[in-house]
């Protein structure tokens, strides 16, 4: 059975374009499987060094033992030369975290919404608090004892992490 030409015309050009497609994905899946191989400029650039960042009045707000999520406010000070960019944030104590931003809405009300990322700047700070930035433990696993110091690690895009002690307090306390 022959296929009219037309037909033949787009299997070949079908088959050129996996073919292209392969050729493009071939070298990039060389560089993932090869470990010999020189890592390119973004990876060579991960780390897993500490961020450095001087952490001041950590809070975690206490919850009733029924809700499941609470904030994370607090001052983060970037003592280092370049932007800190944050990535996220986890704990033992919550199933994930996330990042948070306050936003204006079209009607002029503040609402929350995720961020994939919270920057500190070179030499200067970022301030968590309820009507600003701030960060979300959600899924908590167990109810957080008032006064208790949690453990939360903050990640950078660039692979450094900072360990931040938190106070669980309840909210508006010192
Ligand atoms: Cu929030």
């Amino acid at each position: 059975m022959s296929y009219p030409i037309s037909r033949r015309m787009l299997l070949g050009a079908a088959l050129a374009a996996a073919l292209g497609v392969s050729v493009l994905i071939l070298p990039v899946l060389a560089q993932q499987m090869d470990h010999s191989m020189p890592m390119p400029a973004a990876a060579a650039r991960k780390s897993t060094g500490t961020l450095p960042i001087r952490a001041m009045n950590a809070t975690v707000v206490a919850v009733p033992p029924i809700i499941r999520e609470t904030s994370v406010f607090g001052t983060l000070m970037n003592t280092g030369k370049t932007p800190i960019v944050i990535s996220g944030v986890r704990s033992t104590v919550a199933g994930h975290g996330m990042l948070m931003v306050m936003e204006k809405a079209a009607g002029g009300m503040q609402g929350m919404s995720t961020a994939k990322t919270l920057t500190i700047p070179a030499g200067g700070k970022l301030v968590l608090s309820d009507t600003g930035d701030h960060l979300m433990l959600m899924k908590l696993r167990r109810p957080l004892k008032v006064g208790e110091t949690l453990t939360l690690t903050l990640s950078a895009a660039d692979g450094r992490t900072f360990v931040l002690k938190a106070t669980v307090r309840k909210p508006g306390a010192p």
